[in-house]
Formats: structure tokens, sequence, C-alpha cells
């Protein structure tokens, strides 16, 4: 299979029992969280070789974010435990509709012992692909430097690579984030954004401002997703559309990390334009009818029966 590589901050993330302002919710169920590991597991169940590059606390939450890790067939030989900084927490609050907002406890994440001269070449072995976001970013303007190693061993070896710029308002503002992007997007071969973050990114939305955007970056595939009003793609001067899956969601986190693996998959592969965006789209609509930010990522042959609308045989 193809072997893709992402890089980024993993976390305890604390799904609420009940729905509604995070102030009266008293229990927490413990899970797993964080984007780019999110994109990791939703390629391995999909079929990918996948690796991830991290660093977590030497403390209970980094096991089991690393026995998480592993037994979703991750490629861990990227992850280290340090000392002196805790495994980061993500209390989230969830709305009657699945839409919610994350509180994060992730200051002096231990991803940030993670420095660019440990960005060696080995890490990269048989790797097709490489997915960094905007969240791994975000964190600290020191992981910015090691974005740019990444990008650079990456461009040496000719591997393309793809970025969700994932834009964290709590993590950072729009004017430290425009400018870490302005760094990191000419080096972009694929570029998976949300709908209105390319609003705040670039303050376009209209198709033939976008199109401008795509060229001047050099960016070949530039796909915008929308939620529930599906999503499109430009590539060679031309887009293509596709509309959602209707699904009832309970928990949209996630969501995103699960179109982008989605779309890696299917790249990689080989997909036509339209079958691309509809398998994405499947995989998204899917990650939102699970509780947690990855429960939800399908395997292969679930995806493949929720798109052709296949009878499951369950009892
Ligand atoms: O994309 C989902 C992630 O954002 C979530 O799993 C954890 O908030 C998170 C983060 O910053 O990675």
């Amino acid at each position: 299979p193809f072997k893709v590589l992402t890089i980024g901050d993993a976390m305890i993330t604390l799904n609420p029992a009940v729905k509604g302002p995070l102030r009266y919710v008293t229990q927490f169920e413990r899970k797993v969280g964080g984007a780019e590991l999110n994109f990791a597991i939703g390629c391995a169940r999909l079929g990918l070789d996948s690796k991830w590059i991290s660093r977590l606390g030497e403390d209970e939450f980094g096991r089991v974010i690393y026995n998480f890790a592993r037994g979703e067939g991750l490629d861990v030989s990227g992850v280290d435990f340090v000392s002196g900084c805790p495994t980061s927490l993500n209390f989230k609050e969830i709305n009657e509709d699945g839409s919610g907002k994350t509180f994060y406890y992730r200051y002096n994440s231990p991803i940030l012992t993670l420095t660019p001269e440990m960005i060696q070449e080995e890490l990269f072995e048989n790797v097709d692909l490489v997915h960094l976001t905007g969240v791994f970013l975000a964190i600290d303007s020191k992981n910015i430097e090691t974005a740019a190693k990444v990008i650079e061993v990456a461009k040496q070896k000719k591997i393309p690579i793809s970025f969700d710029p994932n834009i964290r308002l709590k993590l950072w503002s729009i004017e430290e984030a425009r400018k870490a992007y302005k760094e990191i997007l000419p080096h972009v071969d694929i570029l998976l954004t949300g709908l209105e973050e390319i609003r705040l990114i670039s303050g376009m939305e209209e198709e033939d401002e976008l199109a401008l955007f795509a060229r001047e970056y050099g960016i070949r595939d530039l796909v915008l997703k929308d939620g529930a009003n599906g999503s499109k793609l430009f590539r060679n001067g031309d887009w293509t559309r596709a509309e959602s899956f209707r699904v009832t969601p309970v928990d949209t986190v996630g969501a995103g990390d699960g179109f982008d693996a989605g779309y890696i998959y299917g790249w990689l592969n080989g997909f036509s334009k339209e079958r691309l965006l509809q398998f994405a789209n499947g995989v998204g609509a899917l990650v939102t009818t699970v509780s947690g930010d990855n429960e939800g990522l399908p395997y292969l042959s679930e995806v493949n029966a929720f798109i052709n609308n296949d009878l499951i045989v369950e009892r």
C-alpha cells in the first residue's frame, strides 16, 4: 500500500456525557484526539500505511494515546515520550446539532520538544505523501520551523505535500495564521480547506478569485470542504463539485480530518475527480455519525457500502 506521513500533537479528548454548555457538564468520557492523529487513523483504516510523528508526555495519558495509535496500526516509530510536559487535554462542548467548541489544556505541549534537527531523512522512508495541518503550526512558532524542515526533506525526496489549514483561533490570531500559511502554501500540492477557512485566510470565496489563488501558489488540487453543502475541487483550470450525503450528525469534530484521509486515499489510488470528492464526502459524513473525534472513521468496506447504499446485514 501507499504510505502517508503526518506530524502533530495529540491529546486526551474529554467528550461530555450530555450536550449543552460545558459549565453544566459533570461527566466526561475519556477519548483521544488531535487533527493529525485523526488523519493518520483515517488513512490506516482505509488501508494505507500510515506514520504519525509526535511527542507524548511521559505519563498515563501519554501511554493511552500511544497504545491507541498502535492499536490502529499506525507506524509510531517517530513517537517518543518526554518528561516535564504533560500530555495535552481537550474538553469538548457539544451542541444539540453535533457542532461544538473545544477548551484546550495544551500549553507547553510535549510536541514542542521536537526540533527541526530531529527531522531526519530516515523518517521519510517509503513515504508517498506528507500531510501537514495548521494545528501543528498554531501550537507554537517553533513548529513552523519544524514544518519547514519537513517540507525541505519532502521536496528533496520529491514527495507531494497536502495541507489542511485547520484554523484554530484559540491557539493563534488570524494574522499569525495568515503569515504562517503564506510561507507554507507555495510548497503545497494539495490544499484541503474549509470554505469558511479559505475566506478567512484569503478574503476570497468566488470561484474565479480562488482559481487565481491556486495559480498564484502553484497548488495542483484546491479542495474546498463545505460540510452539509458538499465539496468542490479546482484542478487544471476546472471545477468539479460533489453533493454531501444526508446523515444525522451527533459530533462533527474530526469530520474534516476524515474528509482529508478519504481524499488522500483516493488521490494516491488514482480516483477520478468526481469519485475523489464523493469518497471524501462519504468518509467525512460517516465521522459525524459517531461520538468522538476519530471513532467514526470508516474502514474501506464501510465507506464503499455507504456510498453505494448497500444493504448492511445486521443480524
Ligand atoms: O480536527 C479535530 C481536532 O481538532 C480534534 O481532534 C482535536 O482540537 C483538536 C486539535 O487541536 O487537534
